[in-house]
């Protein structure tokens, strides 16, 4: 019985330890309980509610802070709702984001993580996991095909932040003289990335002063791959007009169609012109772990710079992102402030160990252990048949997807990656002329089913728009959980809300 505790009861009060113990077998037979559900398929997905239904509490679900605190009882209830209420990312039926699923020693993993609560800065403060996140980093490396004096780099918050560092860092490369004059000592430089990447290009750029119109966007053809000639083609424009190009990004797997961007050809032209190649392969980094499938990255160990992120197909509990560079030092070089209370080059250890001075964070969580836990536990080859068998999915819904007359892909070819993109065309939309009111009319089905789906809560898939292309629904598999059933049952949830 909780309801006479207090928070002042565990410890560190000095006869906390019995209660400490019981009060975290509780918490923890409510996550077991939570992990149970989420992993039996019928269970659902989500309770939805709106934002103002939980600003203003129901059941007894009450989120508003108090001056007194609350018992224990009380704590145990708002963590049961916390989990009632929220989303059941590792449910086999979530297809909603690149990054699903529980990996039960990733969430151990996480759980020591936050049991030892450290910081990343130092070795001082971090031993083990300083030299685990160097040791993850080396097989990153080996893996990617840099050489074996190749290779740097850093765990950060999400590929975002990854792909902020690829930039922060090649411009330090062409222009070291940015670190203290700032931009206005350098030329206006440009950088180029396909319309289809990820729009961290651009946040990072408007965050590092670069300026979103200097993020010049390449073609994609058909299925969201950078056509080469036309990168090459806006290179020599930007040229012409005074521009100074410095870096290109390819994507290995965009976030919408899983495209991988042909990295040989775009290496060729950044060798060309000089230019830092940078891969973001956040999405599809993982199938470097597969030999069936790592050929889609043919040229990655061409590139000056990666962003991986186990999150994603990995499958390692969120957060977890790391930014590769083959030059050793320079992330070193460009972000250090030698922070004479944290960094002095005075320790009694080698402080090359005190990596903090990498990062352009002071602070940073340790999101290594969960990867280097489930890689021991796992070896490379348990990642490999985990990420063939979210391929072996994707192939299975477009061979399905194909049969069926009520839906349409989005491009015909087989998906490189787990993302299949397509539409369900409700009965009154089929058989008739597909013009400009048609497509408008379409734009409205993905999210009137998704608003429905999110109400029944029974399953989970995302949709967007993209180009000219009227919404569509974009299924991805990251879910080792996941099986073919899931699969079907998503589509027939589409037919049932769409029939109505
Ligand atoms: N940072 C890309 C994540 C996008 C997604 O999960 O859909």
């Amino acid at each position: 019985d909780f309801s006479s505790l207090y928070s002042s009861d565990l410890f560190p009060a000095r006869s906390g330890e019995k209660h400490t113990e019981q009060f975290l077998l509780e918490v923890f037979e409510i996550l077991f309980n939570y992990i149970k559900k989420t992993y039996d398929g019928k269970s659902k997905v989500l309770d939805f509610h709106h934002p103002h239904q939980i600003l203003q509490g129901f059941e007894g679900f009450n989120l508003e802070l108090s001056d007194q605190p609350e018992p224990l009882e009380q704590i145990l209830v708002d963590c049961r709702d916390t989990l009632k209420y929220g989303v059941k990312t590792a449910h086999p039926r979530f297809f909603n984001q690149l990054s699903s699923g529980l990996d039960i020693v990733g969430l151990a993993g996480e759980w020591l993580t936050a049991t030892a609560n450290t910081n990343m800065f130092t070795y001082e403060i971090s031993p083990v996991f300083i030299i685990m996140e160097e040791i993850v980093l080396k097989k990153m490396f080996e893996i990617v095909g840099w050489k074996e004096n190749e290779g740097d780099g850093i765990f950060s918050p999400g590929g975002t932040i990854s792909n902020l560092y690829s930039i922060l860092v090649a411009r330090y490369k062409y222009f070291p003289i940015v670190k203290t004059k700032g931009m206005a000592a350098l030329p206006p430089i440009v950088l180029f990335t396909s319309e289809h990447s990820h729009y961290s290009f651009e946040k990072a750029s408007a965050a590092l002063g670069i300026g979103t119109e200097n993020v010049i966007a390449v073609k994609g053809d058909e299925r969201g791959k950078m056509i080469p000639s036309d990168l090459e083609a806006k290179i020599l424009k930007a040229k012409a007009e005074g521009f100074v190009p410095f870096y290109v990004s390819a994507t290995a797997g965009t976030t919408v169609y899983g495209a991988f961007d042909p990295i040989e050809d775009i290496a060729d032209i950044c060798e060309k012109h000089n230019l830092w190649m940078h891969v973001d392969a956040a999405w599809g980094g993982g199938l470097l772990l597969s030999k069936k499938h790592c050929f889609k990255l043919n040229g990655i160990k061409r590139a000056n710079s990666v962003t991986w992120n186990p999150h994603k197909m990995m499958g390692v509990p969120l957060q977890c992102s790391a930014v590769l560079t083959r030059e050793k030092g320079l992330l070193q070089a460009c972000n250090q402030m030698q922070a004479t209370y944290l960094f002095q080059r005075d320790k009694h250890y080698n402080t090359a160990y005190d990596t903090g001075d990498k990062t352009i964070q002071c602070g940073r969580h340790v999101d290594i252990f969960k990867l280097w836990l489930m890689w021991k536990a796992k070896g490379t080859s348990g990642f490999e048949h985990q990420i063939n068998g979210c391929l072996e999915l994707a192939l299975y819904i477009y061979k399905t997807l194909k049969t069926k007359e009520n839906f349409q892909l989005v491009f015909p070819e087989e998906p490189e990656h787990t993302n299949v993109c397509f539409w369900y065309i409700p009965p009154s939309l089929r058989g008739i002329l597909k013009d400009y009111e048609w497509k408008a009319k379409l734009h409205k089905v993905a999210p009137m089913i998704k608003a429905h789906m999110m109400e029944e809560g029974a399953v989970m898939v995302g949709y967007q728009p993209l180009g000219d292309k009227p919404n569509f629904f974009r299924m991805v598999f990251s879910n080792p959980a996941t099986t073919k059933s899931d699969a079907d049952f998503l589509l027939e949830e589409i037919e049932k809300l769409g029939e109505n």
